[in-house]
């Protein structure tokens, strides 16, 4: 029988931080997975290297789904970012392990394609609505079929989700960004400026927007009434998602679809959203819920209650998760759409991965497993940054939700 044989954790930033486990059977087989957390690294580096590795060790690589049940029962303390993370570094790993075992791609073993690739949206932002138009039309010329719309919002200096230069980037590398916040000046400008790109480029693509968690339930009911006639594709975060419940206010208000769960981490923090259909899409990832194994059967879930998937997919999340996620989408028959950034020169460098990008779709090459590759010298020139992401301070200087 093969064995675990050995198990590191690379901690790198080729371009942004990332933490990757590798996986090395007895018989020489290695699998990937990516470990990031943005702002807290090296907590799951050390849950993997200390708590983790040492379990890994003369196991057999082949039990994906014992192994997973045995670290999550087996550490007692249930769910949390931390835990999850690494869970779903080591399921990555084994079933790219698999993959390679059977000379199969990952989307094969989890039943075949049920589509031909997988549709993305992008990010298009400004720093006022001019630029934010252009961006847009920048999108629609390489033939996206779903645009993200952020803008920064006038007269408080800034807002979620506006790029700086080329790449959108959050993390600072010394203390956090303070940024301030205006819950009343938001809501005034955001319609303004959705209303504005269907004015310019019209209702032939998806159009959709990151409220990022900012909003009381109350608040993000009045925005999605507001934005009904924009036919948003979802309105994403409206709400700080700890309180399930809070859904129910904004659902009874407003058919504009919501999305939520790219900072929830199991089944068990989305049960309620799903089973009584407060959310239309779910967007927890691979790599911050569980792995492949713990988001199929969120997303299997979700089917039965018609919600659909929608993987978070920042460049904070590894090309490892990316390829991962697009082995999921491919597969599913409930899936929704993919979020995606691409990510720059040198973490590509890093790591080579079989997924392209056409027309809006993403697709994946038939390499066995995940079809991703680390470069292990070439991250060895890349050593880790430490970053934070930002603050958000309303305009009277109290925290608010970043
Ligand atoms: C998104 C997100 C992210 C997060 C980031 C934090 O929808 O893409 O909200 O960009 O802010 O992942 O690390
Ligand atoms: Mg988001």
């Amino acid at each position: 029988m093969s064995t675990i044989e050995r198990a590191e954790v690379f901690v790198a930033s080729p371009g942004r931080n990332f933490v990757t486990l590798r996986i090395t059977t007895s018989d020489g087989v290695t699998g990937l997975g990516d470990a990031t957390l943005n702002g807290r690294e090296l907590a799951v580096a050390s849950y993997l290297k200390d708590h983790l590795v040492p379990l890994l060790i003369g196991r057999d690589p082949a039990r994906i789904e014992d192994i997973w049940q045995y670290l999550y029962r087996g550490a007692y303390w249930r769910r949390g970012p931390v835990t999850m993370t690494a869970i779903a570094a080591v399921d990555m790993a084994l079933w790219d392990i698999k993959g390679k075992v059977a000379n199969l791609p990952v989307y094969q073993l989890l039943g075949g394609r049920s589509r031909d690739g997988v549709m993305v949206y992008s990010h298009a932002s400004g720093t006022d609505v001019p630029s934010l138009l252009d961006d847009v039309a920048r999108f629609r010329d390489l033939g996206y079929q779903a645009i993200r719309a952020q803008t920064a919002v006038p007269g408080i200096g800034g807002s979620y989700g506006v790029r700086k230069g080329v790449v959108y980037e959050p993390a600072s590398t010394s203390l956090p960004d303070e940024q301030p916040w205006s819950t009343e000046a938001y809501l005034d400008f955001a319609p303004t400026y959705l209303t504005q790109v269907r004015e310019k480029f019209g209702f032939g693509f998806h159009l959709l927007h990151d409220v990022h968690h900012r909003l009381t339930p109350i608040e993000a009911a009045r925005l999605g009434k507001a934005v009904e006639d924009v036919r948003l594709f979802w309105m994403e975060d409206p709400t700080p998602a700890e309180n399930q419940d809070a859904f129910r206010l904004i659902r009874q208000h407003t058919t504009t679809p919501i999305a939520t769960g790219e900072i929830l981490n199991s089944i068990w923090d989305v049960k309620d959203l799903i089973t009584e259909q407060l959310i239309d899409y779910v967007r927890t990832t691979v790599t911050h819920a569980g792995g492949i194994t713990h988001l199929r059967r969120i997303f299997d879930l979700a089917a039965l209650y018609h919600v659909r998937t929608g993987s978070h997919g920042a460049t904070d999340l590894s090309p490892v998760s990316l390829a991962a996620a697009v082995h999921v989408d491919l597969t599913v028959p409930n899936f929704g759409i993919q979020e995606y950034m691409p990510h720059v020169a040198e973490t590509m460098e890093v790591f080579r991965t079989g997924v392209t990008l056409e027309k809006g779709m993403l697709n994946l090459s038939d390499a066995p497993g995940l079809g991703v590759e680390y470069d292990e010298k070439a991250a060895e020139r890349h050593p880790y940054d430490p970053r934070y992401l930002p603050v958000a301070r309303r305009l009277d200087g109290s925290v608010h939700d970043w």
